[in-house]
């Protein structure tokens, strides 16, 4: 594989933080990458989220091949260029997108098939082919191989079938991927909420070689103390020396939780989309400023936040624009939200540097822990 330098500064238990290196920058970790779907951080310039605090950003094989068409990005320069983002990009291998966005997909061993959620033609992605898309097409810095998020809950049957797909496509996406001077390749561990299928999983991947590793199949319904669960005891089978990825996660309470637990980093739409609907995250937990009780409230979600956002525009003003529908109200949210991500990644990065986290754990616990499903 390439050589993709992590190295590790400081650890604390089980939390690690340090730099990734990649030709495009490094990536802090812990760190959260926001999402941006179909070319876009939803309702955000990229300025803004590089100004938050952001090393890298996600991107979707899924939405891209559908639309605009991963060949026509190609032709235009590639992801980076076509959306304005010079850090770099880590891109999900589509499986998941296809697992939860469309009605009707048939998986064969070959790969899967499925209709677009937009006008509803036909499309197939193989390992092969979604590595074309993220490595060769859009110019991800990091690819995912393509996966099964098993459904849960699941039988030990199912999962156990499902996980061996899952390394059988690893192995292909693997082969397909070959070796790239400045590219990266993730593995995924899947297994669902079975111990033993997490462990097989973890060890035949590591064997394939990877650049990180991701968790896969998570919060998909299982809770925040089963995920947290399955986190500790797939952790101890991954490599100490190459990143960890928990896809899809999360809530404050959730990140602080697998961080605790050896993660390295996340994604989530959680901050812009709950953005879009009202809802700031916030050191005290989350907020929403449609409720009545902003109606007259003058003081700024954050005042000591140095996102203009969060520090510099009424929780009135913002109660008012959500009422009023007025587009500002979902740009101004999704821009807060994404700053408090950071800077509680920053202080999670910070407090481990210092010796510091378990502290800060056990201060964030006790304000969110009634966050938790
Ligand atoms: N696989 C892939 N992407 C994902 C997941 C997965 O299991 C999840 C699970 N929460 C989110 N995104 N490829």
């Amino acid at each position: 594989m390439t050589d993709f330098p992590f190295k590790i500064t400081k650890t604390e238990g089980r939390a690690r933080t340090g730099v990734l290196s990649t030709s495009r920058g490094d990536i802090r970790t812990p760190a959260f990458m926001p999402v941006g779907t179909a070319g876009t951080v939803k309702a955000l310039y990229t300025s803004q989220v590089e100004e938050a605090g952001a090393d890298i950003l996600l991107g979707n094989t899924y939405h891209l091949m559908l639309r605009p068409g991963s060949d026509r990005v190609a032709r235009l320069g590639g992801l980076h260029k076509f959306m304005r983002w010079d850090k770099p990009i880590l891109t999900d291998s589509g499986g998941f997108q296809v697992w939860s966005l469309t009605g009707l997909r048939k998986m064969t061993e070959e790969g899967v098939s499925f209709k677009s959620h937009i006008d509803g033609s036909s499309h197939f992605l193989s390992p092969e082919r979604s590595i074309e898309i993220q490595a060769d097409h859009l110019g991800a810095d990091i690819s995912m191989q393509l996966d099964e998020c098993t459904n849960f809950p699941a039988t030990y049957e199912e999962a156990r079938s499902s996980m061996e797909m899952s390394i059988r496509w690893g192995q292909r996406s693997r082969d397909a991927f070959g070796e790239r001077e400045t590219q990266n390749l993730f593995g995924i561990v899947q297994g669902s909420t079975f111990e033993d299928l997490r462990k097989q999983s973890a060890e035949q991947l590591r064997e394939i070689e990877f650049n990180g590793y991701a968790i896969g199949g998570l919060a998909v319904g299982e809770g925040h103390d089963r995920m947290i669960e399955v986190i500790s005891f797939t952790e101890p089978h991954l490599p100490k020396d190459r990143p960890r990825y928990l896809m899809g996660v999360g809530k404050p309470i959730d990140l602080v939780e697998a961080v605790a637990h050896g993660v390295d980093m996340f994604d989530c739409v959680l901050p812009t989309r709950s953005g879009r609907h009202g809802q700031a995250w916030t050191w005290d937990g989350p907020i929403n400023l449609k409720n009545a009780r902003f109606i007259e409230d003058d003081s700024p979600i954050d005042e000591t936040s140095d996102c203009p956002a969060s520090r510099d525009y009424s929780k009135a003003y913002l109660n008012h624009l959500f009422k009023a529908g007025e587009y500002l109200a979902p740009m101004l949210l999704s821009w807060h939200n994404t700053a408090f991500f950071q800077s509680l990644m920053s202080r999670i990065r910070l407090s481990i540097e210092a010796g510091e986290f378990e502290s800060l754990r056990r201060e964030l616990n006790g304000k969110w822990r009634k966050t938790v499903e």
